[in-house]
């Protein structure tokens, strides 16, 4: 396969043993490279993540990487001595010269991981159990993450969950119609437009800065093959501080409709109770003894806020001319845009339901 970059010649600069067999294009990421590579080390292949740091969008890639190896290292001291440890965090492949990211000539920013066996990710929900699985895994992630020493963590992405920021981006991106693209959105514009009052309510609500992980799709958690339960989670590079119900926010626009998220049989897309309902009590096993009540209140909302912000950033990018998100067929962001907006309808329809069912979980 003809791959974009020359990964073998980045992977010379980590610490890998053994021989370079090849590396294929890998995952479902809209924003880094990511390749698998495999080498045979003493007979037995061995399979790494190499990855390139999308730096349009990390404009400080070296902050990114201080900010991964600060998290990997807190949470690989927690789960020293636990069975399975190096498939429950994420391990980074130092460099030859002892460092933990490559810069190559294009000043591309460049990483290593072990690749974690035995378990997968999946672009859409399969089961309810599945939903628990992941919620309680990014539940245990922010808990494990609470006592992170200082200092604070940087802000990879300044802003990255300050929706009415996303909004007014939205806005600029109408007035300015450069690609002459308003025409073909009208609904999903005027949809948006109506519903600028819910951008600032987390805002507003004086809720604690903790370290979230604020990209907690359902594809960034990796479930084990044997047992389901969500063993790694990973895509660390907005790990920042942030609010708990962004991360919660983005399970709920990820798990609780088993639709993909750029579906264009629209009719598949809708808020399953039963899907919310197992997010809801696996993220509470784990963060339930740390969110404060008024968190707890807002679960439903943030799930329809996040649903809500990641349309508009999909509109903003469809009527920009697809400069963010990597599109992979003609109104791709369009399509996802709509996934989202239809989502947010069907949470509006049930979000009192949703409220009831938080409540009754103790
Ligand atoms: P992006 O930021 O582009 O979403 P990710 O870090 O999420 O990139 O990686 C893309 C995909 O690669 C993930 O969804 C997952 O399937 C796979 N992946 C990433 N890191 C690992 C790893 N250490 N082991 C196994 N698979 C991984
Ligand atoms: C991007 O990197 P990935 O594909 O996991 C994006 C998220 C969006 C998501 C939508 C840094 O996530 O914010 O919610 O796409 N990441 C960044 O699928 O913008
Ligand atoms: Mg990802």
């Amino acid at each position: 396969m003809n791959l974009q970059h020359d990964v073998r010649t980045v992977a010379r600069q980590f610490q890998i043993y053994g021989e370079f067999l090849g590396a294929e294009s890998y995952g479902s990421g809209h924003i880094n490279d990511t390749y698998r590579a495999v080498f045979d080390q003493a007979g037995a292949p061995a399979r790494y993540i190499i990855q390139r740091i999308n730096h349009n969008i990390f404009k400080a890639p070296v902050a990114v990487m201080d900010n991964i190896r600060r998290v990997t290292t807190h949470l690989a001291a927690k789960a020293a001595g636990a069975p399975d440890f190096s498939r429950r965090v994420l391990t980074l492949v130092a460099t030859r010269d002892g460092g933990y990211f490559h810069r190559d000539e294009q000043a591309n920013h460049w990483r290593a991981y072990l690749f974690i066996e035995k378990a997968r990710t999946c672009d859409a929900v399969e089961s309810a159990e599945q939903a628990f699985k992941a919620a309680q895994a990014f539940g245990a992630f922010q808990k494990l993450l609470a006592d992170l020493p200082a200092p604070r963590l940087h802000d990879t992405i300044p802003d990255f969950h300050h929706t009415p920021k996303r909004f007014a981006a939205l806005e600029k991106v109408i007035a300015a119609d450069a690609v002459n693209r308003a025409r073909l959105a009208r609904a999903e514009i005027e949809f948006a437009l109506r519903r600028k009052e819910i951008c600032r309510v987390l805002l507003d609500a004086s809720l604690p800065e903790r370290v979230t992980h604020n990209d907690t799709k359902f594809n960034n958690v990796m479930l084990d093959e044997a047992t389901g339960e969500g063993i790694c989670v990973i895509d660390l590079d907005t790990v920042m501080p942030g609010l708990a119900l962004y991360d919660f926010g983005d399970m709920v626009r990820t798990t609780t409709s088993p639709a993909k998220e750029d579906e264009r049989d629209l009719s598949k897309v809708a808020l399953q109770l039963p899907m919310f309902e197992a997010l809801a009590r696996g993220y509470l096993s784990s963060a339930g003894e740390f969110l404060t009540p008024v968190e707890k209140k807002f679960l439903p909302f943030a799930g329809k806020l996040i649903t809500f912000e990641i349309g508009l950033r999909f509109l903003t990018d469809f009527l920009a001319g697809d400069t963010y998100f990597k599109v992979h067929r003609e109104g791709h962001n369009l399509d996802r845009c709509r996934t989202q907006f239809k989502l947010v309808e069907s949470i509006e329809r049930q979000e009192t339901a949703m409220d009831k069912l938080v409540e009754s979980i103790k």
